[in-house]
């Protein structure tokens, strides 16, 4: 291994073939003065390798491709950062996304503040003064912020001093990650990173979010849904089957629910409101059986059937008030489509149903000692 080198950039790409090149010039007048090298770690299935391997040949800087094929692509960007971390000879590693969004000239400024204060971890933050998220369109943002909070109110110790744990702009000291107890999972690295890891001290350092320079974007509704696996499994490992198994049955539910409304209104006449009544609370009773025989039965409850069952009826009710003001922020307060915004309150509201079940439905008896 290299020791001489003081600073690897990693770069995860998935078909950004028109950015490559933009980046790797914007990159080589600001880390002239540095010991550097560049490393691509590349999903693509477009030209993006070609360009990559064109770059190595003509630019000033070391560049390396690390491209993966279809089969070793596990974890996505996150697994795609954690190969670059591996094969990084630098004593310091900055992560940065290939499309321009994340300015070259703050790469040396991360590492000046690392150096200077001798920190493991400089976070390019777009939430403190001096900083701004100004490419993000009013839905990012609000998905973005709204997932920072999240992260946040689960991880208060560990984020404390940390404005964008949701940056994938970042710089680490090599020697203070443990890559071993990584378990990437797409988009937020960063979060695992500091999770898992016991940095001594932590830093930030303000820049402005850019366009993206050229290419699609790769952020997607199945990324939000990894990230919500991803804050399971950080806080609480040992349950995120039983959030598998509660989301599936939360959907089977909804199966029930039309169904039976379907039938009550067309063949029994029903009225379609008094109808909807019916259905919703079967479904209830059809989940909350569900999840006593497929959650939790092999668990010691500290209530009784009886007084789990009224308390789900109750938080079932509730939570499904709660999903109408979500909607209603996210259509008309950012303009998302209302389809979309349905999808992300039905998913907020499950998260909320799971930690109350988790947490008081079925919660364990007090031990005794
Ligand atoms: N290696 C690898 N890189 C990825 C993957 N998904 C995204 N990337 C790269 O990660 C970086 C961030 O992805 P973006 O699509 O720019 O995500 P974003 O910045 O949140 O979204 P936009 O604001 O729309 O650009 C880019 O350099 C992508 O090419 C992946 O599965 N594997
Ligand atoms: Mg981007």
């Amino acid at each position: 291994m290299d020791e001489t080198l003081s600073l690897s950039v990693v770069v995860p790409t998935r078909n950004e073939a028109e950015s490559v090149d933009a980046l790797v010039s914007s990159l080589e007048p600001e880390l002239a003065a540095r010991a550097a090298e560049v490393i691509f770690v590349d999903d693509s299935d477009d030209e993006t390798p070609d360009r990559v391997a064109e770059c190595s040949l003509t630019a000033a800087l070391t560049v390396r491709l690390l491209h993966r094929r279809p089969e070793e692509r596990a974890g996505g960007l996150g697994g795609a950062v954690v190969e670059g971390l591996r094969q990084a000879r630098g004593s310091w590693v900055c992560v940065m996304d290939a499309d321009l969004q994340h300015p070259p000239a703050t790469v040396a400024r991360l590492l000046e503040a690392a150096e200077a204060k001798d920190l493991d971890l400089v976070v390019a933050t777009r939430f403190r003064d001096g900083g701004s998220d100004g490419g993000l369109g009013a839905l990012r943002r609000a998905v973005s912020r709204g997932s920072a909070a999240a992260a946040r109110l689960l991880f208060p110790r560990r984020l404390r001093g940390v404005s964008d744990p949701m940056s994938g702009f970042f710089l680490v000291r090599r020697s203070a990650v443990e890559l071993q107890r990584l378990r990437p999972n797409g988009f937020k690295i960063l979060l695992e990173l500091i999770v898992r890891s016991s940095f001594r001290a932590v830093g930030e350092v303000p820049y402005a979010f850019a366009e993206r320079h050229a290419g699609e974007s790769k952020a997607s509704l199945r990324e939000g849904a990894r990230f919500l696996v991803q804050l399971v499994r950080l806080r609480k490992p040992e349950a995120t089957g039983r959030l598998a198994r509660f989301a599936v049955i939360g959907l089977s539910g909804l199966v029930v629910n039309e169904a039976l409304l379907a039938l009550l209104t067309e063949r029994a006449r029903l009225y379609y409101l008094a109808a909807a009544v019916i259905s919703t609370q079967t479904a209830i009773l059809w989940n909350f059986a569900l999840t006593e025989r497929w959650v939790y039965a092999r668990r010691n409850c500290q209530f009784d059937l009886k007084g789990r069952l009224v308390a789900f009826c109750l938080v079932c009710t509730t939570a499904q008030l709660l999903t109408i003001p979500i909607l209603y922020l996210l259509v008309d307060s950012v303009g998302a489509p209302y389809l979309v915004a349905n999808l992300f309150a039905i998913a907020a509201s499950t998260l909320v149903r799971f930690s109350i079940a988790e947490r008081l439905i079925w919660k364990r008896p007090p031990s005794v000692t």
